[in-house]
């Protein structure tokens, strides 16, 4: 199981030149002529200097950190918008995703300027918004007709009943423009709407990609967001290009721009807190390996992202923690020191947890 990301927002405001900076690729920019219809999507290495701590104690033949997946889809034309279409395969994909990275164009361009319109981030945050609240309400709307035509031919159920509630609800909450958020589903309820992934549901964060002048100097701009949502700052033009230097070049830039890190780095560091992931490790000769899990995840859901045998056949999970055994130096100072420990299926895994699973099919 690994996490998506879906890059969106409007045509133009530097998707694919974050996906790029983030990645490390180098898709085309096509500045004038967008037909592609797919979005570009990379698997990218989730940045973790315990893994690289784990590979000198175990020496193993193989590290494999964890991954994290990011989309990159074609822009929506700030004309096509209020139409409730993001073209329907993105939206399949888009649904898909686990959060939505929306990105908003803070930087100037002549061609961009005259053709599209000069950068105004808040107004395109709520174009896109709006967005994301039509294509929802679009689906909850034939829902419900569904549903009272269920009615009338007498198909009627406390269930559906429920269902129908919950929908004209949200309904209305959406059409007022309040957020989703606000009404803090029961976990019945959640289950209700699981079908339907709503993209309002969808953790959401904003990436401002502003031009260089103006980047680290926008505080106003970006309190105005953080008013409604999480949001981070990437100079999207030159984070593209640092990620093809060698990592000492590109580290004398960023001094200088007061770019504190790579944006794979401060971009999944701050979708990992934002979205509450995680990482538990796997340890042995043959591999050290990162996982991503959400917090809160069980003994048996880390099982089952390493391989869904292991959930089936699930005994125990041996586990000790990074720390200790950094404290301890190695895994027999952890067990001297009564720090390794078996687990239960119910067992909440924590941060930095290494696991071994105990289990027979
Ligand atoms: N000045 C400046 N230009 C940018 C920045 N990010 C993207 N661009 C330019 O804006 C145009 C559109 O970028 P692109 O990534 O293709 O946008 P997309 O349509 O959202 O994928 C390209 O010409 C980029 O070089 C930025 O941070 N600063
Ligand atoms: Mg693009």
């Amino acid at each position: 199981m690994i996490m998506n990301i879906g890059i969106i927002g409007l045509e133009k405001s530097g998707k694919t030149t974050i996906y790029n900076a983030i990645t490390g690729f180098n898709v085309s920019l096509d500045m004038y002529n967008e037909t592609k219809k797919e979005p570009n999507i990379a698997l990218v290495d989730v940045p973790d200097t315990r893994i690289e701590i784990l590979a000198q104690i175990y020496q193993p033949q193989k590290v494999t950190y964890g991954k994290i997946g990011f989309l990159d889809f074609t822009g929506l034309k700030s004309s096509d918008t209020g139409k409730g279409l993001f073209s329907s395969a993105s939206m399949e994909l888009i649904k898909n995703c686990d959060a939505l990275a929306l990105v908003l164009r803070n930087f100037s361009n002549e061609i961009l300027d005259a053709t599209i319109s000069p950068p105004d981030p808040l107004k395109d945050m709520e174009v896109i918004r709006s967005e994301l609240v039509l294509s929802d309400l679009v689906i909850i709307e034939k829902r419900l007709e569904r549903i009272q035509a269920d009615i009338r031919r007498g198909k009627s159920t406390p269930v559906l009943l429920k269902e129908q509630k919950l929908l004209e609800k949200i309904d209305e909450v959406l059409t007022a423009d309040d957020s989703i958020h606000s009404l803090g589903f029961n976990p019945e309820e959640r289950k209700m709407l699981s079908g339907f992934r709503f993209l309002t549901l969808k953790p959401l964060f904003i990436i401002l990609n502003s031009d260089e002048q103006s980047y680290n100097k926008n505080n106003e701009l970006i309190q105005t967001i953080e008013q409604t949502s999480h949001v981070i700052e990437f100079a999207g033009n030159v984070e593209m290009e640092l990620s093809l230097l060698e990592p000492e070049e590109s580290k004398e830039f960023m001094d200088h721009m007061g770019i504190p890190e790579s944006a794979r780095q401060r971009l999944i560091t701050f979708a990992f807190d934002l979205l509450g992931y995680m990482s538990f490790f796997t340890v042995g000769k043959d591999e050290v390996r990162a996982w991503t899990i959400k917090k809160g995840d069980t003994a048996l859901d880390a099982a089952g992202v390493i391989h869904s045998d292991l959930a089936r056949g699930f005994i125990r999970a041996e586990c000790f923690s990074f720390d200790s055994l950094i404290e301890y130096s190695s895994e027999e100072g952890v067990r001297k020191n009564g720090k390794w420990r078996l687990e239960g299926k119910e067992y909440i895994v924590q941060n930095g947890d290494i696991l071994s699973i105990r289990f027979s099919v």
